[in-house]
């Protein structure tokens, strides 16, 4: 006989519209910030997904993978390791991280003003080191070492404060410090050499629901996958988790690194999981540079400037999706100056250009095409679409001319802007800059399309 298979979680009850206030916010702050941000120090190979998976980890441009990829001999790293630390156990990066120049306020101020609507530090990444007094860690978090502050609880207060959501990333996947694997070398070993015991699964269970019960999360944006013995329907397992978890934030949403279970949204990260962005609810998350740790070894050659950044927000948003960008604080606490000018170029940005980001949907490209050359992508507001032209001078864009009605044309300050269509196409006339970065030009729609 064959035994009959085991019984599937029903995690179809959970299903439900995501709350409008994900899919209207775009634009949120990760923070990866830990004992890795000590040494900050990765080789900036590239973008996940673009970079051959037979050399992304022994090279890994992931800074806050430092406690891997030094294991793996003959990597740059555990020279690097060698040669600054002496081989030293990762752990006494604990101590040395200080936060001494950390102020929630300032920080989230920054995000803020950038126009971020959430906000989500990691809270215990794949290291294993909790950023708050978690249950269970013993001594090994930074209420007890290091900073000697609760991290998560300083970060949610100025999120609070500041108006902004406030989310918690959770490695439930992988913990470093709880199983000793060999150091992943492989996609695979990824996502085979994880702790999956009764016991793992209880203790990472113990630590969302501590999150949950303090910090009340309007985010949990759990990574790589859920302990197998924690994914079932008992009050203890993972679909206990969402209940209590929906239960005391009916408004919160989850992503998708559960494993195959349940999501309110699904990711993408840098170049990979892109697949993911095609329907429905979905966020792309990347660095300013090439990881989400702190690297001190990347310059503004591997990082996105201002312009950068705000032709990928764009380019996300108006494809339907969110912008979870990452900042990656140095160990005393503050925004290294190449992410800092990033997100003020934002925050300047935004005096013109939020109307194009907050609360849009995508328009839709038989109205209008993007492209890059001129480097245009559209959103839309009801009958109001939002052109993000980041090109000087005449530019000619694909779209259907008789949809818009061309002399309502207006930059978000109300001046007017000349809109002819020219052979089938929209040709705009931007006037000379007076703002940062790319113009916003917005068109009414003729008819209710
Ligand atoms: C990945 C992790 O391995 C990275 O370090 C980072 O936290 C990213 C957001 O998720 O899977």
């Amino acid at each position: 006989f064959q035994s009959s298979p085991p019984r599937i979680a029903p995690w179809d009850r959970f299903v439900r519209q995501v709350p409008a206030w994900y899919t209207d916010a775009k634009l949120g702050i990760f923070v990866h910030w830990g004992a890795y941000s000590v040494p900050a120090w990765a080789e900036p190979v590239g973008q996940l997904g673009e970079v051959d998976e037979a050399a992304w980890f022994r090279h890994c441009a992931y800074a806050e993978w430092y406690g891997n990829t030094i294991r793996l001999d003959g990597s740059p790293a555990q020279r690097h390791h060698r040669e600054t630390y002496g081989g030293a156990p990762y752990d006494d990066f604990l101590d040395m991280w200080q936060a001494q120049a950390f102020d929630a306020e300032e920080m989230v101020g920054l995000f803020r003003r950038a126009g971020a609507r959430y906000v989500i530090p990691t809270t215990k990444h794949h290291d294993g080191i909790a950023l708050w007094d978690a249950p269970g860690t013993g001594t090994r978090n930074t209420v007890r070492r290091g900073p000697k502050r609760d991290l998560v609880a300083e970060f949610e207060r100025a999120a609070r404060k500041a108006g902004m959501r406030f989310g918690v990333y959770y490695s439930g996947g992988l913990d470093w410090h709880v199983s000793d694997f060999p150091p992943h070398d492989t996609q695979r070993s990824v996502f085979e050499d994880r702790p999956n015991d009764a016991t793992y699964a209880a203790y990472a269970y113990r630590h969302v629901r501590d999150l949950v019960d303090r910090y009340r999360p309007d985010l949990l944006w759990n990574d790589i996958d859920w302990p197998d013995a924690g994914k079932h329907d008992g009050p203890d397992g993972l679909a206990g988790l969402f209940s209590h978890y929906y239960e005391r934030v009916p408004e919160g949403v989850v992503n998708d690194r559960w494993g195959e279970t349940h999501w309110d949204f699904r990711t993408s990260e840098y170049q990979s999981g892109t697949e993911n962005e095609s329907a429905g609810v979905w966020e792309n998350t990347r660095g300013i540079g090439l990881s989400f740790g702190y690297n001190q070894a990347e310059d503004a050659t591997v990082s996105l400037d201002g312009p950068g950044l705000i032709r990928h927000l764009l380019d996300t948003v108006s494809r339907g999706g969110n912008l979870l960008i990452n900042v990656g604080p140095d160990a005393a606490g503050r925004v290294p100056e190449l992410q800092r000018r990033t997100l003020e170029y934002l925050a300047d940005w935004m005096d013109t250009g939020a109307p194009a980001v907050f609360g849009t949907t995508p328009l839709g490209q038989d109205l209008a095409r993007p492209g890059d050359d001129p480097w245009v992508r559209w959103t839309r507001s009801g009958h109001l679409a939002h052109a993000v032209i980041d090109a000087r001078g005449t530019v000619a864009i694909g779209a259907d001319v008789d949809a818009f009605d061309l002399s309502s044309a207006r930059l978000t300050d109300g001046t007017p802007v000349e809109v002819a269509a020219v052979a089938g196409r929209l040709e705009v006339r931007l006037p000379e800059p007076t703002a940062v970065g790319p113009a916003v030009v917005e068109l009414r729609l003729r008819d209710a399309r």
